[in-house]
């Protein structure tokens, strides 16, 4: 690493519900918890050389502040908002105003379900969306932000 550039950190945010991982739905979300999906982007974040940490909430106010804190701490944003996705204008607005590079994850592909999954308030203030991979998703977006962000 070169003296001027400093190691990239990046914020993991799991949206509500997404703690039930592996318990319920696994034909829909696969068998993975969302502890085996941090600890897989754990590993990836050391062979890319970033930081990384995950945070995940059932709670739209909490992801909002969340994503506000990451103003002064984060180079970017790895963000699965699950059904806040297709409804949080607070989420898209804090997102807009802390202002890093942000990358939308989804483990199913919001296209291909019900109509009122194919909007995403995110998408259109994203580096780009990657859905319907299962924890592939993850891997594939971290790769693609830490690239972003370490290219920057
Ligand atoms: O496919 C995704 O990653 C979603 O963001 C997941 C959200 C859904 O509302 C989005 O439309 C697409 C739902 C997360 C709920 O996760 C569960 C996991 C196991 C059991 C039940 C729900």
């Amino acid at each position: 690493m070169s003296a001027n550039k400093k190691k990239r950190s990046i914020l993991v945010l799991h949206g509500p519900n997404l703690n039930l991982l592996g318990m319920r739905e696994p034909e829909t979300y696969g068998t993975e918890t969302l502890a085996d999906i941090d600890e897989m982007l754990g590993r990836l974040a050391v062979d890319l050389g970033v930081d990384l940490v995950a945070e995940q909430s059932n709670n739209e106010g909490d992801i909002v502040s969340a994503i506000q804190s990451a103003r002064d701490k984060y180079d970017g944003i790895l963000i699965n908002p699950a059904a806040y996705t297709h409804t949080s204008i607070a989420i898209r607005d804090a997102l807009i105003a802390v202002g890093v590079p942000v990358v939308e994850v989804h483990l199913s592909n919001i296209h291909k379900r019900e109509e009122f999954r194919k909007r995403s308030l995110v998408a259109d203030i994203a580096v780009g969306q990657v859905t319907g991979f299962g924890s592939t998703s993850y891997e594939l977006g971290l790769r693609a932000l830490a690239g972003e962000l370490l290219r920057s």
